[in-house]
């Protein structure tokens, strides 16, 4: 088979050519509809066609689980390598212009040279993650009680100095944010001393807040177990944002959507942190049990409208202080990591697009008059719209792919990979 750059312009546009025509006819087809309800297309599409969302760079390696990890062929075996594949991903959905950095995972001794490289694909740094659940080969001191809560102060203070070393590296990437997810707690009740260690987690972070930029935010991501069954420290939204309260205005709450317990309503939550100034950002996925890192939209895709709808809501309102981060955070066990990585960029999208299109006049007359079955319906309307073709169009206005995976599988990229990559099929990470 032979092999196309995906990335190229000229054959993502001959990619795209056999499509044109009937995409016309059904952008059309939704336009005329949408008119009828007083919704102009053109505007949804140029909303969609602004939305962004970050590339974990951890995600575009298989990932596994803790019974273990099928590599497909070809996977990224550096940070280098794998923003190639986010330029891939970026390039045929128009979608994801920054990558999220996992440090030490991504670790390379010249950062100028890694921001260049993404330059010269089209691509930012968006927030760096700090690992401190795992132990690094080169370390001094174990986190296997904890990090930034330990009980021992020498560990506490190496897990600080690490969350300033991805300041610093941020800082040479153009990065503007760190997220710190921290997986310290108990499994057993009697292990830890659950309010002092919500003190240590205070008393490290205001160090790593110091450490901040003028132009920095922090955000903490709050996830309800694993690795510690019985108590995390920063298990809920609660805890996140008392942190984020005592920290200071840089400090935000990051809402992960798989870190919570199944039927939480999390777009209530997200109602919450708005109204509270403290909504910093997503991590996008889904979960069905106790996973946290299906496909985003690939199981509940109501669920992720409903987040949407308060984000619009937010974004109408003009709520202070209202500016999201919007990241993925996945793990691809069965699939290719580039394809749901391009398909979970495009159920963001669609989710944005089905809260646009609810009519919000409509929607506050029948809250008001206490309708409820209308308030429903009203609201419903906007998911059960095919939105398909918005999602299309605004890909095409930014010189990306109608049917990107189509144009991926087309291109041969994978197989490409699997010649060029040859070697062990190992990285570091690898969610599990
Ligand atoms: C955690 C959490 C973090 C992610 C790690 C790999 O569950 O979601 O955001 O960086 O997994
Ligand atoms: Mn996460
Ligand atoms: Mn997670």
């Amino acid at each position: 088979m032979g092999y196309a750059d995906p990335r190229d312009a000229g054959y993502i546009a001959s990619a795209n050519q056999p499509h044109a025509a009937a995409l016309a006819t059904d952008y059309a087809h939704l336009g005329a509809q949408l008119e009828r309800r007083g919704i102009r297309i053109d505007d949804v599409t140029r909303a969609v066609a602004s939305f962004k969302v970050a590339i974990p760079s951890w995600g575009v390696g298989t990932g596994g689980t803790r019974f273990g990890r099928f590599p497909g062929p070809g996977e990224p075996r550096n940070v280098f390598e794998k923003l190639e594949d986010c330029a891939v991903i970026h390039r045929l959905t128009g979608a994801t212009p920054t990558v999220s950095l996992h440090i030490p995972w991504d670790r390379t001794d010249d950062w100028q040279a890694l921001r260049e490289r993404g330059a010269a694909l089209g691509l930012g740094f968006d927030a760096m993650n700090s690992n401190t659940f795992q132990d690094q080969a080169d370390q001094k001191l174990s986190y296997r009680y904890g990090s930034l809560t330990h009980t021992d102060g020498t560990v506490r203070a190496q897990a600080v100095a690490h969350n300033i070393d991805c300041i610093e590296a941020g800082k040479a990437l153009g990065s503007k944010a760190l997220t710190v997810w921290i997986g310290d707690g108990a499994n057993f009740p009697g292990q830890s001393n659950l309010a002092r260690a919500f003190e240590r987690y205070l008393d490290a972070t205001r160090q790593i807040y110091a450490a901040l930029p003028a132009d920095w935010r922090m955000f903490i991501e709050h996830k309800m177990y694993e690795p510690a069954f019985y108590a995390t420290v920063i298990q809920d939204w609660g805890s996140s944002l008392m942190a984020a309260q005592a920290l200071g205005p840089k400090a935000f709450c990051l809402v992960d959507l798989g870190h919570h317990a199944p039927n939480v309503n999390i777009e209530m939550i997200v109602a919450r942190l708005v109204h509270a100034q403290r909504l910093g950002g997503f991590h996008f996925n889904d979960s069905k049990y106790g996973d946290d890192d299906l496909d985003a939209g690939s199981i509940e895709p109501f669920r992720l409208f409903l987040v949407f709808n308060e984000l619009v809501e937010a974004e109408l309102a003009k709520a202070p202080g209202f500016s999201p981060a919007h990241m993925l955070d996945q793990s691809h066990n069965v699939t290719d990591p580039i394809e749901s990585l391009m398909t979970s960029a495009i159920e963001l999208q669609r989710a944005y697009a089905q809260a646009l299109i609810v009519d919000r006049a409509a929607l506050r007359d029948h809250q008001s008059a206490n309708d409820v079955l209308m308030a429903a319906q009203t609201l419903k309307r906007g998911f059960t719209t095919d939105v398909t073709p918005i999602l299309a169009q605004a890909r095409v206005s930014r010189g990306a792919a109608i049917d990107p995976v189509a144009a991926y599988r087309a291109s041969g990229y994978r197989a490409e990979c699997g010649r060029k990559r040859p070697g062990k099929q190992s990285l570091g990470g690898g969610i599990v």
